[in-house]
């Protein structure tokens, strides 16, 4: 028997797309987009395409597996959650909940996911990562300015006379805004790329801009500084709106174009560019990830909402400094879901510090750790200090679909269900507001079991079973039932799929704004309030030739690590051959410089550690700047997390991944 089925894409990513799934069988057979889906309408990638393939694979985990004389033995799941709930239990007496840590990132965008929070809090309380390696920084920045970080509704873009992609690789990455920047450009809309690489976005660009990574902030000032002296910028709003502006006119004062220009590596040409059409709005700006993984990152952030703020942009249809929009996520109960009350220990290590948060804690030392939608030891910079950290710890729990690099290190390992095997509704606090529904369409393979089933037999086992007894519907119901008041119901979403959330369109249009003062806030009161000096400042990357020279001389190339292509992060490499071998991109003047030609085996290298891998000369780069695509697995030729660094961002809540300073050298 054939049935198509709506279902949505699980994976971590700006578009949140609908699905149209095949099962044939009971097997899913394949999967295309939902041309109903108000947002994706039909189209989606080949990430999303290969869940088909990912679901039927041989090399999925069927079994739980433990480690006995270094080798896996498949166990019953009885004896695997006897055995990890009475070590849990044997902790808490012991020592303290907080032995345990917790270690996620996102790899699902399920509302259910969530309940390991539930479970963690549950238990009393373990050691949790706070901040993002993804994009801490960013919203971090956008909170202290804004009060959030809200983007605008996806047709909104067709308000706006000028669109500037800043460090985000739209085609790559967020495919339903590429094909919106096709469309606005048709309509008449100018378009400008700035990055450091010319990637398939800059392809369609009016203008492409190509800056010295990590140098974006001081390009931002130099635009506002050039705004101001030539009158241009939007003084009502800046009087109206804002708190703190002669705090920004100070920092800009501190600088002169000509430094500007110097260490920006851009023309005056550029930036009289980008000042006019910075003025000659409603300009949007879709900011990017990558370039706040920097030392300066927040900083970033906050000095380009700024200048979208003083070219008055924001609050205006067509405008915006879009960057997240946690409006989405924040529509959903999720303390309904998670228990927060129940925790009563609690310990935080950030997310990229989780490495030396383990191999320093005393009081107590963490004993277990627990990893469910992660991969730690291939996503989390510095690998060898993450390996060091993982195996220094008595009992490593994975949960998981495939035995991946951080799999192997565990002592347990659990086999999990992909999306077409579970209900769930999902959603992106990234792009579109609309939350999607997908139901169980076909039984795991062998003995995998939901993440839910999980956690509900440990709590079983370790006396709070009663949190865990309910059924899916009441599970979704906690987060979204306070929704009814804007026709949101589970019943209506299961019959519909797909479900607009209530949040605005065009953030901040009545000009108020969610910080402390209602204003724009130039000078923060949060920031100050957590202890930082509040005013706007700029801060340089941490490894650059200017910031220092001394490493720069050593380690000369700018290592960059953006998201593959075909694969979301770790996810797809098991599945694509091809996929298999490390690939190093470098500019053009490095291959002139060391007379490299594509195919050459090299290795890169710094103080953290080596990757070897083949030589691809990238069509047009920012001198010096080379590129590893991330979420490549050990046991295929290396993560380039092996060289990056896990220092936190300026702001404390994010990643610095791409301020990374290598040497190449020919193998
Ligand atoms: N195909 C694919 N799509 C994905 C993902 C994936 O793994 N694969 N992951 C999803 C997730 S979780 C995320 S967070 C998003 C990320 O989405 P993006 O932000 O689009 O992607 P990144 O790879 O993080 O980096 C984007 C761009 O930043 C540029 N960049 C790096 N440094 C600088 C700089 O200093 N200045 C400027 N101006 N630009 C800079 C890079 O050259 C790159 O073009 O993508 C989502 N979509
Ligand atoms: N150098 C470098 N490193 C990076 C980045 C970069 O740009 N450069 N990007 C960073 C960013 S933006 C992000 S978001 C992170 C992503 O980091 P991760 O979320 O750790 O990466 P993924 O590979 O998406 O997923 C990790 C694992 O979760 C498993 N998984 C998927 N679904 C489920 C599920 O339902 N249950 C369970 N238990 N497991 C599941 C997958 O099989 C996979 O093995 O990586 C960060 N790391
Ligand atoms: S990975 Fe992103 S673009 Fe691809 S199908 Fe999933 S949500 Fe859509
Ligand atoms: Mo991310």
């Amino acid at each position: 028997m054939k049935q198509v089925v709506k279902s949505s894409c699980p994976l971590n990513c700006w578009d949140s797309c609908g699905f149209e799934v095949t099962v044939e069988n009971g097997k899913v057979s394949s999967v295309e987009g939902d041309k109903d889906h108000p947002i994706t309408q039909g189209k989606i990638c080949g990430r999303g395409r290969m869940l088909e393939t990912k679901t039927n694979s041989h090399e999925r985990l069927t079994v739980p597996l433990k480690k006995v004389n270094g080798q896996f033995i498949e166990i019953t799941w009885e004896q695997a959650l006897d055995e990890i709930s009475e070590k849990m239990t044997e902790i808490k007496q012991k020592y303290d909940t907080t032995a345990v840590l917790h270690s996620h990132d996102y790899a699902n965008n399920g509302l259910l996911k969530n309940l390991d929070k539930r479970f963690f809090n549950c238990y009393g309380g373990v050691t949790n990562l706070v901040g993002s390696i993804c994009w801490g920084s960013g919203i971090e920045a956008q909170i202290w300015d804004f009060g959030s970080s809200d983007s605008h509704g996806p047709d909104d873009i067709y308000n706006s006379k000028h669109i500037v992609i800043w460090g985000r690789n739209v085609a790559r990455t967020n495919m339903h805004l590429f094909n919106h920047l096709q469309q606005a450009k048709k309509n008449g809309s100018t378009i400008t790329v700035i990055d450091p690489i010319f990637n398939a976005t800059a392809k369609i660009a009016d203008q492409y801009i190509s800056i010295k990574p990590g140098m974006d902030g001081l390009a931002a000032i130099g635009i506002m500084k050039y705004l101001i002296e030539q009158n241009k910028h939007d003084k009502a709003f800046i009087e109206d709106y804002t708190e703190g502006y002669s705090d920004l006119v100070d920092l800009l004062n501190r600088f002169t174009l000509e430094e500007i220009l110097e260490k920006t590596e851009l023309s005056l040409q550029d930036l009289k560019y980008l000042a006019s059409i910075y003025h000659d709005g409603p300009t949007s700006t879709f900011l990017g990830l990558g370039m706040q993984r920097y030392a300066n990152g927040g900083n970033t952030i906050r000095l380009i909402d700024a200048l979208v703020a003083i070219s008055g942009n924001i609050g205006i249809a067509g405008g915006g400094a879009n960057f997240g929009n946690i409006q989405v996520g924040k529509s959903f109960d999720m303390n309904a879901l998670t228990l927060p009350q129940k925790a009563t220990s609690s310990r935080q290590f950030t997310m990229m510090k989780q490495a030396d948060g383990i191999l320093e804690a005393i009081n107590p030392e963490v004993k277990m750790i627990i990893v469910t939608c992660g991969n730690p030891l291939v996503q989390v910079p510095d690998s060898n200090k993450v390996k060091k950290a993982f195996e220094s710890v008595e009992t490593l729990v994975v949960i998981d679909h495939f035995l991946t690099d951080t799999a192997e290190m565990a002592d347990y390992v659990l086999p999990t269900t992909t999306v077409f095997e579970e209900e769930d509704i999902y959603y992106a606090s990234m792009y579109h507001h609309y939350v999607n529904y997908g139901s169980k369409l076909v039984e795991p393979p062998g003995e995998a079991k939901s993440d839910l089933w999980i956690w509900t037999e440990l709590a079983k086992r370790l006396g709070f079973g009663d949190e865990f007894a309910y059924s899916i519907d009441e599970f979704l119901n906690m987060a979204i039932s306070h929704l009814s008041d804007d026709d949101i119901t589970l019943e209506k979403l299961k019959k519909q799929s797909r479900l607009p959330l209530p949040v605005r369109n065009v953030p901040w249009n009545t000009k108020e704004f969610t910080t402390p003062s209602g204003k724009f806030e130039f000078t923060s009161t949060l920031a100050k309030e957590k202890g930082f000096n509040g005013k706007p400042e700029y801060y340089l990357p941490k490894e650059s030739s200017i910031s220092n020279p001394d490493l720069a001389e050593k380690y000369p190339y700018q290592l960059l690590s953006i998201h593959p292509l075909r694969s979301n992060h770790s996810q797809h490499y098991p599945l694509i051959a091809a996929l298999q071998t490390v690939k190093i991109e470098i500019s053009k003047d490095i291959a002139n410089e060391l007379e490299l030609i594509e195919g050459d085996r090299a290795t890169i290298f710094n103080d953290r550690g080596r990757l070897s891998g083949k030589i691809k000369i990238l069509k047009k780069a920012h001198p010096k700047t080379i590129n590893v695509d991330e979420g490549q697995w050990h046991k295929f030729g290396g993560s380039v997390n092996l060289l990056t660094p896990d220092d936190n961002s300026d702001n404390g809540q994010g990643s610095i991944l791409y301020d990374c300073l290598v040497n190449i050298e020919k193998s």
